[in-house]
């Protein structure tokens, strides 16, 4: 079992700044945040609780996790966490994902739905040929592929693609038609090629953390000592599978799997305390865009009609270092970032080295 320091009391901007000099706190990732308190973890227990700068010597390497910028997910800039979150436009394939309801199904209006999200500012695209809907029928690797090939193979020839799939052939062919990370729900459990296929490609992938490796299922098995220390053990676990199987840390990208085998209390408890999952070294993605928790706590039955809670919980999650944000609205995502960052940091965009975006 992995020892974990769990980051806490988290500044920003020039609190973060002058908290640091005052050795009053360590910085977060590089520095854009930093962190007063600390909460110690072993064995899935708490053994203590105290300010960061007085973490006992013998956990100074977990702290070093936690200061250390992360690499940059798939080679693009400012995924650092804190900074400048990348947005990542969510296109589904599909005649049945919960979240766009079957719109992108056709491949002429996928690629359209992905050029318009370009347009508003996303970093890149997630094109995924499968639902992950608890209870939704299972695709083969064959449909899967039919439906997201030609998505891919227009879209990368303008920005990065990531294809969301848990099939090793799927997985290759849309690494060959230009896709440039691979996306799996299951952390490449599902398929036993799937590992192989993402090592011998030596492209960035994101692990996820679901209970069991079956959508249909995942519900049933949503039970939890801590779900926090239990999804960062899981993500530890799979972080060095990777690792032996000859995936560098660098390229891996982790995500709490919002919503995935998980209940709302679950999901709260995962986007707070957040910051834990940065001491395994690798950006962090967090996809809760219009998922049922979000509709539950905004009163809105209709995924499409979840957007101002989904902005809600993506600007939490920016705050907590989530580095890739996995989203449906984009170019209100990308507003509600800028506008987030802004008044955490007290810098507007293009002013004192920020980014403009
Ligand atoms: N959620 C969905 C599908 N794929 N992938 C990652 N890495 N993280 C997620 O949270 C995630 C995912 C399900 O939602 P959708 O209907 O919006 O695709």
């Amino acid at each position: 079992m992995p020892r974990w320091v769990e980051p806490m009391g988290l500044l920003h901007g020039r609190g973060a700044f002058a908290a640091v000099g005052a050795n009053a706190a360590l910085p977060l990732e590089g520095g854009a945040a930093a962190f007063t308190l600390v909460r110690l973890i072993e064995d899935g227990r708490i053994v203590g609780l105290m300010p960061a700068v007085e973490t006992p010597e013998s956990w100074q390497d977990a702290v070093l996790a936690l200061t250390r910028p992360p690499a940059p997910f798939a080679g693009l800039p400012d995924a650092g966490g804190l900074g400048r979150p990348l947005v990542m436009g969510v296109v589904n394939v599909t005649p049945d994902s919960f979240s766009d309801g079957g719109r992108h199904f056709d491949p002429r209006a996928a690629i359209m739905a992905a050029n318009a999200m370009l347009e508003a500012g996303a970093d890149l695209i997630d094109v995924g040929g499968e639902s992950t809907r608890p209870g939704a029928a299972p695709v083969d690797a064959e449909a899967e592929t039919a439906r997201v090939l030609p998505v891919i193979r227009e879209i990368a020839k303008d920005a990065p693609v990531s294809v969301d799939t848990r099939h090793a052939a799927t997985m290759r062919a849309a690494l060959e038609a230009g896709a440039e990370a691979v996306n799996d729900v299951t952390a490449l459990r599902h398929d036993p090629e799937a590992m192989a296929a993402v090592a011998e490609a030596g492209c960035p992938v994101i692990l996820m953390h679901m209970p069991g490796t079956d959508p249909a299922t995942m519900q049933d098995r949503a039970t939890y000592a801590d779900v926090v220390v239990e999804v960062a053990d899981f993500l530890a676990a799979r972080v060095a599978a990777c690792e032996a199987a000859g995936i560098p840390r660098h390229r891996i990208a982790v995500d709490p799997g919002i919503g995935f085998g998980k209940t709302m209390e679950h999901n709260l408890e995962l986007l707070d305390r957040l910051p834990i999952l940065l001491g395994l070294g690798c950006p962090i993605l967090v996809g809760a865009s219009r998922k049922r928790f979000v509709g539950t706590l905004s009163g809105t039955a209709a995924p499409r009609d979840r957007m101002a809670g989904s902005l809600g919980v993506a600007t939490a999650a920016a705050a907590r270092g989530a580095s890739v944000l996995r989203v449906h609205d984009v170019a209100e995502t990308v507003a509600a970032l800028r506008l987030w960052r802004a008044s955490a940091t007290g810098v507007a965009p293009g002013q004192g080295g920020a980014e403009e975006r």
